[in-house]
């Protein structure tokens, strides 16, 4: 995807998010964006995590990034971070422990035995009962035919301190 396209969906994730939220996580980006670049960059996640405090390896900032750098260009621009910050909206509307991790997976369409692809459909009708509204932007997060790994890689409480700050 080329890297200028990623603006234009910039209205996207904001739909999940009110005022207050979207100013909220500006505020947030500008203040890991140490170079004022206007992207994040390895560096600066990693400062930003260091500063939180959190104990991150090289790699596991670098799994970070993957996770949000949507468009794979090695930085997180603020489309990619509101897409994050309305992630763990959805993430604290589920309010996810991790041994509901499993029921959360078969709710949405998979199997206990946590076999199967959860089903878009179901993880929509889901939302609408939690009252959080979610776009084709956020299935491009929770993917069209997620399995039991990455579904819970998201809800995982070790990847939560990432979803606490972004
Ligand atoms: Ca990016």
């Amino acid at each position: 995807m080329p890297k200028r396209n990623s603006a234009s969906s910039a209205t996207s994730p904001r739909r999940n998010l009110n005022p207050d939220e979207i100013e909220e996580a500006r505020k947030l980006f500008h203040s890991i964006d140490l170079d004022s670049s206007g992207t994040i960059d390895l560096r600066e996640l990693g400062l930003m995590f260091e500063k939180m405090n959190y104990d991150m390896t090289e790699t596991e900032v670098m799994e970070v990034m993957t996770k949000i750098d949507m468009d794979e260009d090695g930085v997180i621009n603020f489309t990619e971070f509101l897409r994050a910050v309305a992630m763990r909206k959805v993430q604290s509307a589920f309010d996810v422990d991790e041994r509901d991790v499993v029921s959360v997976f078969a709710q949405c369409g998979g199997n206990e035995d946590k076999s199967g692809n959860i089903d878009r459909k179901k993880v929509e009708e889901l939302l609408d009962d939690f009252g959080v509204s979610i776009d084709s932007t956020m299935y491009d997060v929770f993917g069209e035919n997620m399995d039991f790994e990455r579904f819970a890689s998201i809800f995982n409480p070790n990847n939560g301190r990432t979803a606490s700050v972004v």
